[in-house]
């Protein structure tokens, strides 16, 4: 894997990040931008464990869904206040995913302000995302393919982004938005996955209050360093074409997927897994 660093800029207006990052679908990491925030100091977990204690909440962990379910379960689940104490206690790779605090914890909403870069955000879903230290977020991209604005607090994170057209190198798997399980991005094994060596991408170390923008369809990999967590702030798609990709991906991909997925279960996840494999060695042929 090429991994390049991103431009790193400690502040920004408008109008710069319009031409250079936003039109050209270019990341760009906003050091401390979150520090603006005139409540910025409510944006840490005890903060939460108060607000939002007694809410039980979904657990995932490492390891991919269950195949063989139709909708991916949670591995556990517990009061917020249990796991907050819990990843701030021991290593751990559980997290909360897509928890929606306009429906959960609507008083977050005045702790921050929805930065004026000059595009239009979906402001019905302000998202928060939360890992233990030995977390990971399998490599995916978003299937509303909604330009990103992805705030960081408390501990830090690694993430590797790569532009959508690298999914042949990172091992995509067919009708669906994430790449083969076994492929590791942390230490790649490029004997057994050759692709890997062709992928371009980035490598981002995320500090609290760093805000990273992900430009729709970016493919990204998370790795939590420390128990901590983020919000994502998503845009609106910004043209007829954009918002016609996005029905493509999310009822094709999604609604094919789950009925294949229910009718052949594991034998469709292995086929998928299959043919990514065969699929992505073939574009080497094609090199
Ligand atoms: O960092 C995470 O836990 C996941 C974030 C993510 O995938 C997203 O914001 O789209
Ligand atoms: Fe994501």
């Amino acid at each position: 894997m090429y991994l390049s660093q991103i431009d790193t800029v400690d502040k920004i207006n408008k109008s710069e990040f319009l031409e250079k990052y936003y039109k050209t679908k270019k990341p760009v990491l906003i050091k401390g931008f979150a520090k603006t925030w005139s409540s910025y100091d409510k944006w840490n977990l005890d903060y939460i464990a108060e607000k939002a204690g007694d809410q039980t909440v979904d657990l995932y962990d490492n390891k991919p869904a269950d195949p063989s379910k139709a909708t991916d379960e949670p591995v556990a689940t517990m009061k917020m206040r249990e796991y907050i104490r819990l990843i701030k206690r021991e290593p751990s790779d559980l997290r909360i995913f897509f928890f929606i605090i306009t429906d959960k914890i609507p008083e977050l909403l005045n702790n921050f302000s929805y930065p004026d870069l000059g595009f239009k955000y979906f402001k019905r879903i302000p998202t928060l995302f939360f890992g233990g230290s030995e977390a990971r977020v399998l490599m995916h991209y978003d299937v509303d393919l909604a330009d990103l604005l992805h705030f960081q607090f408390e501990g830090r994170k690694r993430v590797l982004l790569f532009p959508n057209n690298q999914g042949p190198y990172l091992y995509k798997v067919p009708l669906s938005v994430h790449t083969m399980y076994d492929v590791n991005y942390e230490v790649p094994d490029v004997e057994q996955f050759p692709a890997l060596k062709y992928a371009k991408g980035h490598e981002i170390y995320m500090d609290p209050g760093d805000a990273l923008f992900m430009p729709s369809g970016y493919w990204h990999f998370n790795r939590y360093l420390e128990p901590g967590f983020s919000i994502s702030l998503r845009s609106f798609p910004s043209s007829p074409g954009r918002l016609l990709n996005m029905l493509r991906e999310v009822f094709l991909i999604r609604y094919t997927d789950k009925i294949l997925r229910k009718l052949f279960k594991q034998r469709w996840v292995n086929y998928k897994q299959r043919r990514a494999f065969i699929k992505s060695n073939k574009t080497l042929d094609k090199r």
